[in-house]
C-alpha cells in the first residue's frame, strides 16, 4: 500500500468517525443503560437490545436478524458477559452485512468499458442530490476522469444555479437550459456534448418534486428514452439519493422509488448531525441495491465510498 493510500485512508476514517459521532453516542449510551448492573447477556438484555436497534433506525427486519444471531451465540455460550456484547454485536452485524456481495469498494471507480459512463441521479427534493453530484464530480476529476454535468432539474432556477456553483467549484462543464425547460431535452444535450468532448463520466441531476408515482415514472422513463437516442444503453447507473437523517422515511423513499424506476445504486446522505446512522445498516441489509456512497458533511470531500467493514469498524470503535 502506498503512503498516499495510507494517508487517504486515515483521513477517510477520521471523517467517517466524526460523521458517525452522534449516532454512536446515542447508541452506546442506550446500550450502557441497557446492560447496567447486568453481567450476563440474558433475555432482558436482548429485549432491550432489540429496542435500541429499532430506535436507532436499523429497521425491524434487520434488527430481528441481528437479535437472532446474538441469541444463537448466547445459546452456545450461556455465560456470555455483557462486557463482550459490544464485540459480539460488531461481529454479528459485520457477518450479516457480509452476506451480500456489495459494499466492498473503497475508492471512487468508474467502469472503463462504458465511455461516457452515464449516471442519472434521482431522489426527492432536498435529500442532497445536487450536493452529492458536486462531490462525485470532484472525486472523479481527482481520479483523472473528464466529467460533464447535466442540469435536468429544471423545476427551479435555483436548482440549476446550485449545480452551476458546483460545476464552477470543481471546474467541470455543465449543460443547462432555461428554468422550466424539458428535462429530457437537457439530458439529451448533455449526452451529445459529453460524447463530442470524449468525456468519461456524465452525471445528470433530476427533479424530485413530482407529485405522484405515475408522474415520476413517466418523467424518468422519458429522460432515459431520450438519452438512449445518443447512447444506446444509457443510463448505466441510476443513483437514488436518500437523506439518512430522516431514518425510516429513507426506507420508505427507497421502496417508492424502486417501484417507480429501476434504481441501481444508493447514496445515503447527512449521516453527520444525526443519530440515525444505523439506517445505513438496515438499508444495506434490506435492499438488493447496493449502498454505494455515504454523505458525512456538506463539504466537497464529505462523500465516501460506502465500505461495510469500515462502517461497522467505525461504528463500534
Ligand atoms: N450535513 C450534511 N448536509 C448535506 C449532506 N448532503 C447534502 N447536504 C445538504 O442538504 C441540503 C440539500 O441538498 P441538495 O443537494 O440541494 O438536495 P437536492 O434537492 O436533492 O438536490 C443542502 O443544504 C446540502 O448542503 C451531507 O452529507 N451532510
Ligand atoms: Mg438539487
Amino acid at each position: 500500500m502506498s503512503l498516499f493510500k495510507k494517508i487517504f485512508s486515515k483521513e477517510k476514517k477520521e471523517s467517517l468517525d466524526k460523521g458517525l459521532e452522534k449516532s454512536k453516542t446515542s447508541f452506546f449510551s442506550k446500550l450502557s443503560k441497557a446492560v447496567a448492573g447486568k453481567t450476563k447477556v440474558d433475555d432482558g438484555v436482548l429485549d432491550n437490545l432489540e429496542e435500541i436497534l429499532i430506535s436507532s433506525d436499523v429497521g425491524v427486519n434487520t434488527t430481528l436478524k441481528i437479535i437472532e444471531r446474538i441469541e444463537e451465540r448466547v445459546a452456545k455460550d450461556k455465560y456470555l458477559g455483557t462486557d463482550e456484547l459490544n464485540k459480539i454485536l460488531r461481529e454479528e452485524i459485520a457477518a450479516l452485512l457480509a452476506e451480500t456481495n456489495v459494499g466492498n469498494e473503497t475508492d471512487f471507480v468508474i467502469p472503463t468499458d462504458k465511455k461516457p459512463y452515464i449516471i442519472m441521479v434521482v431522489g426527492v427534493n432536498g435529500v442532497g442530490k445536487t450536493t452529492t453530484i458536486g462531490k462525485l464530480a470532484a472525486q472523479f476529476t481527482k481520479n483523472g476522469k473528464k466529467v460533464v454535468l447535466g442540469a435536468a432539474d429544471t423545476f427551479r432556477a435555483a436548482a440549476i444555479d446550485q449545480l452551476q456553483v458546483w460545476a464552477d467549484r470543481v471546474g467541470v462543464p455543465i449543460v443547462r437550459q432555461e428554468m422550466g425547460s424539458d428535462p429530457a431535452s437537457v439530458a439529451f444535450d448533455t449526452l451529445k456534448s459529453a460524447v463530442s468532448q470524449n468525456a468519461d463520466v456524465v452525471i445528470i441531476d433530476t427533479a424530485g418534486r413530482l407529485h405522484n408515482k405515475v408522474n415520476l415514472m413517466n418523467e424518468l422513463t422519458k429522460i432515459k428514452r431520450v438519452m438512449q437516442k445518443v447512447v444506446v444503453d444509457a443510463p448505466h447507473e441510476v443513483l437514488l439519493v436518500l437523506d439518512g437523517s430522516t431514518g425510516q422515511n429513507a426506507f420508505e423513499q427507497a421502496k417508492q422509488f424502486t417501484k417507480a424506476t429501476e434504481v441501481t445504486s444508493l447514496a445515503v446522505t447527512k449521516l453527520d448531525g444525526t443519530a440515525k446512522g444505523g439506517v445505513v445498516i438496515g438499508i444495506s441489509d434490506q435492499f438488493q441495491i447496493p449502498v454505494k456512497y455515504i454523505g458525512v458533511g456538506e463539504k466537497i470531500d464529505d462523500l465516501q465510498v460506502f465500505n461495510k467493514i469500515e462502517f461497522v469498524d467505525s461504528f463500534f470503535n
